[in-house]
């Protein structure tokens, strides 16, 4: 999750001459972004280097990405406004994204695979009707549970949306896709049932997924694990609040599970990151299904030579892993 963000010298050099937005819409530079956590660290896969924001200004929304506070949309806040998003053509309106993933998968020759990812419509209806990262989702749970018949039309039109895009990131060639719905937790179990499983599980039903995973992340999602597994994905990405011994059991083997080390343990000493690497694994247990990650993106602060304690440590430590691949 934003592995190649700006901890890496070598993404800030290049982000120093383009800026965000350019720099995700112009193919070469994301192929090249993308593939240097795979080179620096030795990850066992890569994620395209994009934003979830994406697909937002192909349906018609204004969207720019500050430096001081990160991206701002026009708020869509009325029944008129969500009448005039489009579901967008992604290969008319994002084909810079399915160019990336082509251009990726031919530097990647096989080595490692590419994962493709797109926002929850939940999720992405924070930002568009917050018009950008919010703490409290007023405006968007005001819609929700005033404007319901609103609220829902929005959240058609980006599920449809969000299942041409991610399907057309596999036609591409993405081998895995992950959703992200990092905001999902600020539901209760009722509303995340209501107002944001029903668009999920739609997107998930939607994509050609033979031998495509599709890993679901919720962030703050320890009350929703059961309504989660019923979205259909293969796997459940959870942040570091819950063990995974518990996801595990509450799972029942129905998914795997994806996670979670807390991205600030990066900040330890080396000896530091590997007992706490030793800790998830062992939570994880020895069931096969676990895809090691961090628990949510990893923090621009993060000294890239721990980013590669961390994936040294989990190749030596988990039983069967690979071995660890030279830098
Ligand atoms: O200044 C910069 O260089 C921009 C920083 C940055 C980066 C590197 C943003 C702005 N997005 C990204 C890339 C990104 N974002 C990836 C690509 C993969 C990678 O870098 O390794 C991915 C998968 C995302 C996903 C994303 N964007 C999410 C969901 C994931 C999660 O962490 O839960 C969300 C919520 C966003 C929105 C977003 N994009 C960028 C910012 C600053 C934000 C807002 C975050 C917030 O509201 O707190």
């Amino acid at each position: 999750m934003r592995q190649a963000g700006r901890y890496l010298p070598e993404y800030q050099s290049i982000r120093r001459k383009v800026p965000f937005l350019e720099l995700c819409k112009t193919p070469d530079l994301a192929a090249e972004v993308t593939m240097q956590p795979v080179e620096r660290l030795g990850v066992d896969a890569a994620i395209l280097f994009s934003d979830i924001l994406i697909p937002c200004e192909a349906m018609g929304q204004t969207l720019e990405f500050t430096e001081s506070q990160g991206p701002r949309l026009a708020p869509i806040r009325s029944s008129s406004e969500v009448d005039r998003l489009i579901v967008p053509d992604p290969a008319d309106r994002c084909g810079f994204v399915l160019e990336a993933i082509r251009e990726i998968r031919r530097r990647l020759v096989g080595r490692v695979p590419l994962i493709g990812f797109a926002g929850a419509p939940f999720t992405l209806a924070s930002y568009m009707v917050e018009g950008g990262s919010s703490r409290s989702f007023t405006y968007l749970k005001r819609m929700m549970f005033a404007e319901p018949a609103t609220y829902r039309k929005l959240l058609d039109k980006i599920a449809e949306t969000t299942a041409l895009y991610l399907s057309a990131q596999i036609e591409a060639g993405a081998q895995a896709v992950q959703i992200f719905d990092s905001w999902g937790g600020v539901l209760s179990l009722p509303d995340f049932e209501e107002h944001a499983l029903p668009y999920v599980s739609r997107v998930v039903d939607a994509l050609p997924r033979e031998d495509v995973p599709v890993i679901y992340y919720v962030g703050q999602a320890a009350h929703l694990i059961e309504p989660m597994l019923e979205s259909g994905a293969d796997v459940l990405g959870i942040d570091w609040r819950l063990p995974l011994s518990e996801a595990r059991r509450r799972i029942g083997g129905r998914a795997s599970v994806q996670g979670n080390l807390d991205p600030a343990a990066l900040f330890g000493t080396p000896e530091d990151i590997e007992r706490k690497v030793s800790a998830v694994l062992d939570e994880a247990g020895k069931a096969p299904g676990h895809v090691f990650n961090l628990g949510h993106g990893i923090l621009p602060q993060t000294n890239p030579e721990h980013a590669r304690v961390l994936v040294d440590a989990v190749h030596r430590l988990s039983s069967g892993g690979t071995e660890p691949r030279p830098a």
